[in-house]
């Protein structure tokens, strides 16, 4: 999905996260990914899309994720969105929603007594644009060098090559790879 929305070898991991909803916990503010980069949004082209899959069952009491559907074309930033214009992301384990960074989200509240909701977040964005988190301050250049190329891509270890200009994210003007060899 990444390589057709953004791109191949366009992108990096954004976000590689579990996200665990406890009993109890109030739901997330609604928001559109994309708005992490407000000068780069609202663009027709995508800059960020989003994986979260099921580690547990998704419910309506559990806090599956609330999405507004077809809000990807919603006009406006952030525009007000009603409760009938959501539904929820109910799922069993092993299944994922995958989202655009322009779809309005958030996740839910979890009524249960006892249940966690648990997620596995996995976000890419463009190339050009800076992750939400810092994967080479948190992974070791020893690990990197024992990762397939396409991952060290995806952590940051490779440099982003803009189609008519020169890198992005070099070392000492060569490819962040050359850190690699
Ligand atoms: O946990 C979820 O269901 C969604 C999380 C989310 O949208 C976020 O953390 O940005």
């Amino acid at each position: 999905m990444a390589d057709q929305y953004l791109g191949e070898d366009n992108y990096y991991l954004n976000t590689g996260q579990l996200i665990c909803i406890g009993p109890g916990e109030t739901p997330q503010m609604l928001h559109r990914d994309e708005l992490n980069w407000p000068e780069a949004a609202g663009q027709d082209h995508e800059i960020t899309i989003t994986a979260i899959f099921a580690l547990t069952d998704f419910t309506e009491e559990n806090g599956a994720t609330v999405i507004a559907p077809g809000s990807q074309r919603w006009p406006g930033a952030m525009p007000e969105v009603r409760p009938d214009q959501t539904c929820r992301a109910v799922m069993k384990a092993g299944a994922a929603l995958l989202y655009s960074g322009k779809v309005i989200h958030g996740g839910g509240a979890n009524v249960s007594q006892d249940q966690w909701r648990v997620g596995l977040h996995a976000g890419f964005v463009s190339g050009w644009l800076r992750s939400e988190e810092n994967h080479q301050l948190t992974t070791s250049l020893d690990v990197a060098r024992r990762l397939p190329e396409h991952a060290q891509r995806m952590l940051g270890f490779r440099s982003y090559v803009p189609p008519k200009s020169a890198r992005l994210g070099m070392v000492n003007y060569e490819d962040a790879g050359v850190l690699l060899e």
